[in-house]
């Protein structure tokens, strides 16, 4: 099984600064100038920088206050979701030109099964240069492209040579790679896992592969387990492309239990903001909004509220979880976690047609 698995090739395609490049496509004043796609407002947070604003150390999901004092010349720009969504359809039908094998995983981003081409004598490399190409032409904008033989090390090898980049991690040096690959760079590995591999001297790839299954699992539990696999480059989730939503949520668990309603608004409109973040970088519309409590003795309350429209702005998601945490009443006991979800109605099969219908 393991030879077999190293006849896959997958692509990973990733957009390059992909909002704020298409504003600097369509508003040529834009164009060298470091830009931040959001963060305009008093709490604003900066959704992408184009790399001229990067230089200076802009990133996504910064507070637009500091983007303008790390740069203090930055231009924020409000987003044009509309112009996102028809770049993104673009790019997908180029991929779908070489594979029906499209995974998406954002507006900018998809894994691409290309394993029945290549075997036809088409090398994945050259299938990932004419991708790369069309998009140029047909969008006016650039990709990075990473090609391996699982999708965990194509899309780690998508991100070696930002922007406009094109990287190839064979089997043969698979191993070598992941190896000498610092934690931070693992996909899923964000700032807090990290610090906790750190602390247990988990530093490198290398770690990962000379530490027992069951050492690490009783370190870290099965991320521990899923970890050494990806380190060991043995990634066997196939392309899925017809994964389609059904719902889209976001929950927090609080490191203290909230009670009474200030404190539960509070943490709901946190929520909500990212619910809404999620909304628009994936393509999902539902009508059926759902509160989820959990309490501190581990019950679980749910309410819902379906809308005639499609909801995805942060401030209707706040003003209809307030009122779905109002009624019939807000909870008395110490809450342990809130969540709020989209997910389509009962008379939406599909999310998709939906979409195309707005
Ligand atoms: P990314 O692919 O993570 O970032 P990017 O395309 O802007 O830059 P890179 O060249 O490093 O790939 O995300 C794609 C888009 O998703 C991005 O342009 C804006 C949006 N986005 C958010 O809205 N919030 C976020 O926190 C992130 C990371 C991205
Ligand atoms: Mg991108």
């Amino acid at each position: 099984l393991a030879s077999l698995q190293q006849f896959r090739r997958i692509i990973h395609v990733d957009m390059d600064a992909f909002y704020a490049a298409v504003e600097q496509r369509d508003d040529a004043s834009l164009r060298g100038l470091p830009v931040a796609v959001g963060g305009g407002g008093s709490r604003g947070v900066v959704l992408t920088a184009s790399y001229e604003a990067r230089v200076f150390g802009v990133r996504s999901a910064m507070p637009g206050a500091i983007a303008r004092r790390l740069c203090p010349d930055v231009v924020f720009v409000r987003p044009r979701f509309e112009a996102y969504r028809e770049a993104s359809q673009q790019i997908r039908e180029i991929f779908r030109d070489w594979t029906p094998l499209v995974e998406p995983l954002s507006l900018d981003e998809a894994y691409l099964d290309v394993s029945r081409a290549a075997q036809a004598g088409m090398p994945a490399v050259e299938i990932a240069r004419a991708i790369k190409a069309a998009i140029r032409e047909r969008t006016g904008l650039t990709a990075s492209a990473g090609i391996s033989f699982n999708k965990f090390l194509a899309k780690i090898a998508s991100d070696l040579r930002k922007p406009d980049g094109l990287s190839v991690i064979r089997p043969e040096r698979a191993l070598a790679f992941l190896a000498a690959l610092p934690i931070e760079k693992f996909h899923g590995v964000g700032p807090a896992t990290a610090a906790r591999l750190r602390a247990l001297g988990i530093l490198t790839g290398h770690d990962l592969q000379t530490r027992s299954e069951a050492e690490l699992m009783s370190q870290l539990g099965r991320s521990g387990a899923y970890f050494r696999r990806m380190a060991q480059a043995q990634d066997d989730r196939a392309v899925e492309p017809s994964r389609r939503r059904k719902s889209l949520s976001v929950e927090d668990t609080f490191s203290v239990d909230r009670r009474g309603r200030p404190a539960l608004v509070t943490e709901l409109e946190i929520i909500a903001d990212k619910l809404a973040d999620r909304l628009h970088r994936s393509e999902f519309r539902g009508r059926t909004l759902t509160l989820k409590i959990k309490l501190a003795d581990f019950r679980i309350l749910t309410r819902r509220t379906t809308q005639p429209h499609p909801i995805s702005d942060a401030l209707e998601i706040r003003t209809l979880a307030a009122a779905l945490l109002d009624r019939p009443e807000v909870p008395a006991s110490p809450v342990r976690l809130l969540g709020l979800g989209v997910s389509i109605g009962h008379e939406e099969p599909d999310a998709r047609q939906l979409s195309f219908a707005l």
